[in-house]
């Protein structure tokens, strides 16, 4: 049984603990897979969101999805990075929170994603919320209660 206290802290909204857009790597739909390529080795994330030219949330872009598109049977077909989309390869059916979301809901989120993009209700880009930031929560939380 959950007490009060543990309500509290699952209640909490996550509007603090939001990574804010500007600080989001992210590439842009109509960017070419080179473009995208780039981004993701140069962040180092795995994967990151993809905007319209309204900051709009359109996909997921993975690191994994760029590099499969330019693998030919025998070997990397480099040039083909050029010719290819982002939004070809992004992943568009996507879970959001809104930022008056509490954690409970992006806990569940986040045991299965490693971050969950956070929407305004017109589809506007706000941030991310990430796995750590949460289980960071969760660490202080537990180190004070017990
Ligand atoms: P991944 O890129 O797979 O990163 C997994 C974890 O590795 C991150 O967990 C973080 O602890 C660490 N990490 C990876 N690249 C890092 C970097 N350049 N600087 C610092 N730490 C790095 P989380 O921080 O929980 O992030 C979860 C996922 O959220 C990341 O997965 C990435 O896909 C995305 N992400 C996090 N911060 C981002 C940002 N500023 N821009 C774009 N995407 C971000």
């Amino acid at each position: 049984m959950i007490s009060i206290k543990h309500k509290d802290f699952l209640f909490t909204s996550i509007k603090d603990y939001i990574i804010p857009a500007e600080k989001v790597a992210h590439v842009q739909v109509g960017n070419n897979a080179e473009h995208a390529l780039l981004v993701l080795t140069k962040t180092g994330y795995s994967s990151i969101p993809v905007l319209d030219a309204e900051d709009k949330l359109q996909g997921l872009l993975s690191m994994r999805t760029v590099t499969d598109s330019i693998l030919g049977l025998a070997h990397i077909e480099y040039e083909r990075l050029r010719e290819i989309s982002v939004d070809q390869l992004m992943r568009a059916e996507l879970d959001t929170l809104k930022t008056t979301d509490t954690f409970q809901k992006g806990f569940d989120y986040l045991i299965d994603l490693p971050f969950i993009c956070v929407v305004e209700d017109d589809g506007t880009f706000s941030g991310i919320l990430t796995r750590r930031v949460i289980l960071k929560q969760l660490k202080k939380y537990i180190y004070n209660v017990h």
